[in-house]
């Protein structure tokens, strides 16, 4: 029909979930280089953007009974942030069609997809990352909690948090079959044995050259149920150093940025996606270009998701030129 659709968008400006300082600028910044305009543009008019503003957040307490969870850096940061954007995302979705969270870390990808999951059960989650973010609090090295938010997220490993009372959280959970990582070039080994222990359809880089990204979009598609809508949560290290330099966790090798648009592109004609994060641009590392390549191309993956085709759009225009 007529009517516009709805994009709501929350800025998370979290930046506890790793050690670098500068990702809870990240939303500012983009709002800054015209985010909202551009967004509406790029829909030729068929997309309405409604700016939440930044979430505002607290923090939790450190349950007692589990000690081991004060190795985790920055637990109590961490749950008082996504219990705030597990409402955030559910009021989001009841004022609008879909919804983009723009990161600080992805410690905040937990929230947004828990949210998501609360209001639409039936979910399928593709996560375009360098890294599996998929540690428990017992298998990670680093004790950073950004590489950790998909453990919270699927049924099978809520066993591992039963101190963390996700039942009451986030009662929602996320079945392994429905996720599906592109991108990936950086497993720890616990992360590879959790992958392939629960048989969870990633496709590393090795992947993405060997079979190219159309094989791999094509079967990503195949994976997600049909009637399922879909989260797509963008971590900008996804794509390679040369194209996303400004981030705390670069791994070289990665996506090229027609690689990435391909693939987010290929999810949006699917007229399915409904949540869309866009983490860990850190604008306080490398230098003004660096930061300004990051940020460009950060753009053009969310224009990509919110509707702009490279082949040209002439569906909504008015006049019709060639009428006698
Ligand atoms: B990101 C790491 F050890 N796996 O757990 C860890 F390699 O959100 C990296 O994808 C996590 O950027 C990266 O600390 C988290 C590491
Ligand atoms: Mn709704
Ligand atoms: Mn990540
Ligand atoms: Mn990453």
């Amino acid at each position: 029909g007529d009517a516009k659709a709805r994009l709501g968008i929350i800025g998370v400006p979290f930046s506890k979930g790793q050690g670098k300082g500068g990702v809870e600028k990240a939303p500012a910044l983009l709002r800054e280089h015209g985010l909202v305009p551009l967004l509406e543009q790029v829909s030729c008019g068929q997309l309405e953007v409604h700016d939440y503003g930044d979430l505002q957040f607290g923090v939790d307490p450190i349950p007692t009974e589990a000690p081991e969870y004060s190795k985790i850096k920055n637990y109590g940061e961490f749950m008082g942030c996504n219990k705030a954007l597990i409402r955030k995302v559910q009021q989001l979705l009841q004022e609008n069609d879909q919804f983009l969270t723009i990161g600080g870390d992805h410690a905040i990808g937990f929230g947004s997809v828990a949210g998501h999951l609360q209001h639409t059960p039936n979910l399928s989650l593709v996560w375009v990352d360098a890294h599996a973010d998929i540690n428990l609090h017992n298998t990670s090295e680093s004790g950073n909690i950004h590489g950790m938010p998909v453990s919270f997220l699927l049924k099978e490993l809520r066993v591992f948090w039963q101190h963390a009372k996700l039942e009451q959280t986030a009662p929602v959970c996320l079945a392994a079959d429905q996720l599906v990582y592109i991108g990936l070039r950086d497993i720890d080994p616990y992360e590879a044995y959790i992958l392939n222990k629960l048989g969870i359809r990633a496709f590393a880089m090795d992947s993405v050259d060997k079979y190219g990204i159309s094989k791999i979009i094509e079967r990503t598609l195949d994976s997600l149920k049909p009637q399922n809508k879909i989260h797509v949560s963008f971590d900008i290290d996804a794509l390679d150093k040369a194209v996303a330099p400004s981030t705390g966790t670069a791994v070289c090798a990665g996506l090229t940025l027609r690689e990435g648009i391909s693939v987010v592109e290929a999810l949006r004609d699917t007229n399915r996606v409904q949540g869309i994060d866009l983490v860990e641009l850190n604008p306080s590392l490398g230098n003004e270009q660096d930061v300004n390549t990051t940020i460009a191309s950060s753009l053009e993956i969310l224009k990509s998701i919110c509707g702009y085709k490279r082949s040209g759009n002439f569906a909504n225009i008015k006049m019709d030129l060639f009428e006698t």
